[in-house]
């Protein structure tokens, strides 16, 4: 799939599965990295982790998916782990992230994005996530339906995922995570992209020295981290 096959997908669903993003040597890699994180209790904090979670930012796999989506002016608003045990209810309504905004037409402007890369099998009874597809047009204010359990929504599609896949979806689209029934833990990186004139959820100050140092060193970094280009305003700033 061409990362303008991939827009087409997203923009008809509201989301798009990107598959096998991260192989065998690479994905272990990050899995390893993610388990040392875990064990640390710093899943919130994964940027500061390992130099594999800096590299996801820029995968060669996902930016340039994102790039076509979001645009020549994406930037990173945060980037965490998450893990779900296996068999645990942990399971979340339906919503979607972007209902309290206001003054932007949402149905037809794409303002923030979020790219969830699965470590470990993601099966049908795994903590899915699930979406409405073409939700992400529903007029704004639109009312979700009033559900007694979340898994009856009408329309869903479960994001069944190997280990590598990705989803990049819409902060419009309505969605949902399913319960763990699974024996699998779901292991996720989540990444969230906006323009590069909206705030972002960290400080560069945040990042340890050692990370500053990976993102000062390449110019399309430095944007997607928000660090200010001398003499270029927030909203002209483009990759390269
Ligand atoms: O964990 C998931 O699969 C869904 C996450 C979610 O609902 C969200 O990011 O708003």
């Amino acid at each position: 799939m061409t990362p303008s096959q991939a827009r087409d997908q997203y923009d008809a669903q509201g989301y798009v599965i990107i598959r096998g993003a991260l192989k065998s040597g690479e994905l272990k890699r990050v899995q390893d990295a993610f388990d040392r994180a875990q064990k640390n209790d710093a899943l919130g904090d994964i940027l500061n982790q390992d130099d594999v979670f800096v590299d996801m930012v820029d995968h060669p796999a996902l930016l340039p998916v994102v790039r076509a989506v979001v645009g020549e002016d994406a930037q990173l608003r945060y980037g965490r782990g998450g893990l779900i045990k296996p068999h645990s209810d942990t399971g979340s309504g339906w919503h979607c992230d972007l209902s309290e905004i206001g003054g932007i037409n949402l149905p037809e402007s794409i303002i923030m994005t979020k790219l969830f890369t699965y470590l470990e099998k993601v099966p049908e009874t795994g903590a899915c996530l699930a979406c409405v597809p073409g939700s992400h047009r529903y007029e704004m204010g639109h009312p979700l339906p009033d559900l007694d359990d979340h898994e009856d929504m009408p329309h869903q599609v479960k994001m069944v995922a190997e280990a590598g896949d990705a989803v990049l979806m819409n902060g419009f689209t309505w969605h949902a995570r399913f319960h763990n029934r699974s024996d699998i833990p779901r292991k996720v990186l989540e990444y969230s992209y906006i323009h590069s004139w909206m705030k972002t959820q960290y400080e560069f100050s945040d990042f340890s020295a050692h990370v500053q140092s990976l993102i000062l060193a390449d110019h399309n970094r430095r944007q997607l981290f928000g660090v200010p280009e001398p003499e270029v305003s927030d909203y002209e700033r483009r990759f390269v």
